[in-house]
């Protein structure tokens, strides 16, 4: 039952439980932000002091494997709503929460030692949450590995064998094996840690065990977080029987059940009804992984591309269907479990195009160390004069600039060749190379989507995001590239959002079950028109696609013969 006073003004909250910190958001019934906080692992002071991570993670010796401390992030937990409990007012009280969800970062894996389900049925609220796991040594495995970890590549190998290759993999669950996928970080602790799996009866993700711990009881996976495990079927949404046998012994138990985002998990644990004043009737919804959650939060609809060019870019695609390939990943999607969600993750973005536009274009090196305050304050006018001064298809010089090694494709090196397909072997004159590398970026990401199977209806819009996403003549490129008009959006924390987005909407689909995310939501936020497509110029880039696809193979195929 809700308390008369959330009845008059329902609020809905967001968890985000992110690599560095835990944040929060609350929104009313009007989706106004009535409460945000967040906790850093790394500078809060009671956390530093006894957990010692740097951003959020352990990184081990051998440079591949990236634990975070489980009890940290419970801790935090603690920390959070302890605050949140002191700071409520005239406009925001916990006791108008009628509906919570959450997100988490992918990939990552929690192990609950046998019992646990009775543990967290049976917490005292006059304790912390992080004092009774830790006396009851909650995890069979104290460090989380975490979706940096790339220690696991052996068992990738593994893995796609087992079921029949890399294809197969990939057609099943939507992405071939990656070593942060937590399908091959299970069986590596199955493997190499055999007690401590043993003793586990749950295997959470980040998001399920968050879930789990408002709960009270052990969550299930939701079917888009666990279609970043490989060992989901995103088709039949259930898991996949070959994986669970290769990456550990009755898996299918411990991992339990899958669920859409938005089916009612239950009502929040009795332990903050008691401890901070959740009304009881305050209903837990799935909680995602952050991706997923940031679809929500920028409210993406039907057909649509969202491109954030941050340092690394990523895209997300709504897609009606799936053709999950060697490249990219495709999820089950978080507001839609009949639809799915394309994401790929570019790892040459914005400080790529940084240093060839400043003619530093060495192979790695200097990437990483490159100062991001330097870069932001020329973003508009350079590149601007750079592209202005060339023509779209830049005369048929094309270019692929993989200055640190891309994952979509795997390849590391610098190509390009003139309008006759002859590789050149000096850089371009400036104008033509910053053309070369923004255009031959976005048929790159136009070229991934569809073979993805994003298909290029006519409503489609491209929602841009993300650091260079201020500037006018980058986004004329994309537009034109993609045939389609280009909207920015200025949505921050988009995760956290998505998760009190998706919160709001699992509880108005109580009275409606066909009710959608965006009717539940409403209109959009005010997006701004920036780019609309030139015919001539689209037709340009359509002409170029085979093009750059042959060169970014080569590329690819350099990059495996050399490996
Ligand atoms: C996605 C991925 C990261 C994490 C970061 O595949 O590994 O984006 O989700 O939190």
């Amino acid at each position: 039952m809700s308390s008369p006073s959330s009845a008059c003004n329902p609020c809905f909250m967001g968890l985000d439980l992110s690599t560095q910190q835990l944040k929060v958001i609350v929104i009313d019934g009007q989706q106004q932000i009535v409460y945000q906080d967040s906790v850093s692992f790394e500078n809060h002071p009671v956390l530093a002091e006894k957990y010692h991570v740097k951003e959020g993670y352990h990184e081990h010796s051998d440079g591949q494997r990236f634990t975070s401390p489980t009890l940290m992030w419970v801790e935090a937990l603690d920390i959070l709503l302890e605050r949140m409990k002191l700071s409520q007012s005239d406009v925001f009280s916990i006791s108008n929460i009628v509906a919570v969800s959450g997100s988490g970062q992918q990939h990552g894996s929690v192990y609950f030692r046998t019992g646990g389900q009775a543990l967290l049925a049976a917490l005292n609220p006059e304790k912390a949450l992080c004092e009774q796991l830790s006396a009851a040594d909650a995890f069979a495995v104290a460090n989380s590995p975490i979706w940096m970890d790339s220690s696991t590549k052996a068992q990738c190998r593994g893995l796609e064998e087992a079921v029949g290759g890399a294809e197969t993999l990939a057609l099943a669950t939507g992405s071939r094996a990656y070593p942060r996928f937590t399908g091959s970080q299970i069986a590596k602790i199955s493997q190499t840690e055999q007690d401590a799996y043993g003793d586990c009866d749950r295997v959470c993700l980040v998001s399920s065990f968050l879930c789990s711990l408002i709960f009270g009881a052990y969550a299930p996976i939701d079917y888009s977080d666990g279609s970043g495990m490989n060992l989901l079927n995103i088709h039949t949404r259930r898991w996949f029987s070959e994986a669970l046998q290769y990456c550990g012994k009755d898996l299918e138990q411990k991992l339990g059940m899958s669920t859409a985002s938005y089916v009612p998990v239950g009502n929040i644990s009795s332990y903050f009804v008691q401890r901070y004043a959740f009304s009881p009737g305050c209903q837990v919804f799935p909680c995602t992984g952050d991706n997923p959650s940031s679809l929500a939060g920028l409210r993406i609809r039907r057909g649509d591309v969202a491109v954030s060019l941050g340092s690394s870019d990523t895209v997300f695609l709504w897609m009606d269907e799936a053709k999950p390939g060697l490249r990219g990943h495709v999820f089950v999607n978080p507001v839609d479990a009949d639809a799915y969600m394309g994401m790929l993750c570019y790892r040459n973005g914005s400080r790529t195009r940084e240093l060839i536009r400043d003619d530093r274009v060495q192979l790695n090196g200097e990437l990483e160390k490159y100062p991001a305050d330097v870069i932001a304050s020329r973003w508009q006018s350079e590149f601007t004069d750079h592209l202005l001064a060339t023509a779209p298809g830049n005369g048929g010089k094309l270019g692929v600039y993989f200055l640190c090694e891309e994952i979509v494709p795997l390849a590391h090196c610098i190509k390009r060749v003139d309008a006759n397909d002859s590789p050149v072997h000096e850089a371009f004159d400036k104008a033509a190379e910053v053309r070369a590398l923004v255009e031959g970026q976005f048929l790159a990401k136009r070229i991934h989507a569809k073979s993805l199977g994003y298909s290029f209806g006519a409503e489609r819009r491209v929602l841009a995001t993300g650091g260079a996403s201020v500037n006018q003549a980058v986004l004329q490129v994309l537009s034109n590239v993609f045939n389609a008009p280009v909207y920015t959006l200025d949505v921050s924390e988009s995760a956290c959002l998505g998760a009190a987005y998706r919160a709001l909407h699992g509880y108005k689909r109580k009275a409606n079950e066909s009710l959608c995310f965006a009717d539940a939501l409403g209109d959009p936020p005010s997006l701004n028109l920036v780019a609309s497509p030139d015919p001539n110029a689209t037709a340009v880039y359509d002409s170029l696609v085979e093009r750059y696809q042959r060169l970014e193979e080569s590329a690819a195929r350099e990059f495996q013969a050399s490996a």
